[in-house]
C-alpha cells in the first residue's frame, strides 16, 4: 500500500506533492520510480524502528536527487565549497550523495542535519549513523525493485535487525568493489570497520 504523508514539521518548505514534482523534473523515469520505492521502504523501516516517518519520506525521496547531474557540476561544487579535495579522485557514485546533500540544502531548502546526513551517507555509510541514516541506507539497498541475489537475505536480516542489515550491506558492497578492482572511498572502509565485526554473529 502506498503511503502519502502530509508534511507538518517544516523540515522542507513545500508539500510532499511539490517535492515529488521536483524529483520528477530532476530525474529520468526509472530513477524517479526508484526514489518513490525507496521512500515507501524507508517509511516501513521507520515505522518498525521508531524513526520519524516524515523525515524518512523526505530523505527517501531526496537521496538520489543529484544522481543525474553532470560531473562538471560536482567538480565545481567541490571546489567552490572547499569540500575534501580527495573527493575529486572519485566519481558520480560517491558525489551524488556527499555533494548532493549540499545541493539539496540550497535548491530544496532542507536544513535538517539528520536528513542531510541520510543523503550524504546513503552510498558509503558512516562509522556512526543515526537510526534515520540506517533506514535510508537500507531502504536504498532492499527496495522492491532490487533483484540481485543477496537482496533476499538483506531483506530478512533488516526486518529482524536494522543495524545488522547495515553490516550485511556494507560487507557485500566492499566485496563487490574489491571483486571489480574499484577504488574504495575511505568512508566505506570506516563503515566496514565500525559495523561488520560488531554484527558478525547476525550476518
Ligand atoms: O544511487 P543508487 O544506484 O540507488 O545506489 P548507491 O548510491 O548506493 O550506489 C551507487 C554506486 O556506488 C554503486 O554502484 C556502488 C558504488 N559504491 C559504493 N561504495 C563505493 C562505491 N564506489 C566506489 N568507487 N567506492 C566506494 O567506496
Ligand atoms: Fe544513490
Ligand atoms: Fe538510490
Amino acid at each position: 500500500m502506498t503511503e502519502e504523508i502530509t508534511y507538518t514539521h517544516h523540515y522542507i518548505p513545500m508539500t510532499r506533492d511539490e517535492l515529488v514534482d521536483h524529483l520528477r523534473e530532476a530525474l529520468k523515469d526509472k530513477r524517479f520510480h526508484h526514489v518513490l520505492r525507496v521512500e515507501q521502504t524507508a517509511i516501513q523501516l521507520a515505522q518498525a524502528n521508531g524513526v520519524d516517518i516524515e523525515k524518512a519520506s523526505i530523505a527517501g525521496l531526496c537521496h538520489d536527487y543529484a544522481k543525474q547531474r553532470p560531473d562538471a557540476d560536482f567538480i565545481a561544487e567541490i571546489k567552490k565549497r572547499g569540500l575534501n579535495p580527495d573527493l575529486l579522485n572519485y566519481n558520480n557514485a560517491i558525489w551524488h550523495g556527499v555533494v548532493g546533500a549540499e545541493l539539496i540544502k540550497d535548491e530544496l531548502g532542507i536544513w535538517d542535519e539528520d536528513i542531510l546526513n541520510a543523503v550524504r551517507h546513503h552510498t558509503t555509510g558512516a562509522a556512526i549513523m543515526s537510526p534515520l541514516e540506517q533506514v535510508v541506507y537500507m531502504a536504498d539497498y532492499i527496495e522492491p525493485g532490487r533483484d540481485f541475489p543477496e537482496v533476499v537475505r538483506a531483506r530478512e536480516i533488516t526486518k529482524h535487525n536494522l543495524a545488522a542489515g547495515v553490516a550485511y550491506q556494507t560487507k557485500q558492497t566492499l566485496q563487490y568493489l574489491i571483486e571489480r578492482n574499484s577504488p574504495v572511498y575511505p568512508k566505506t572502509l570506516e563503515t566496514y570497520n565500525a559495523w561488520v565485526p560488531a554484527y558478525q554473529k547476525e550476518i
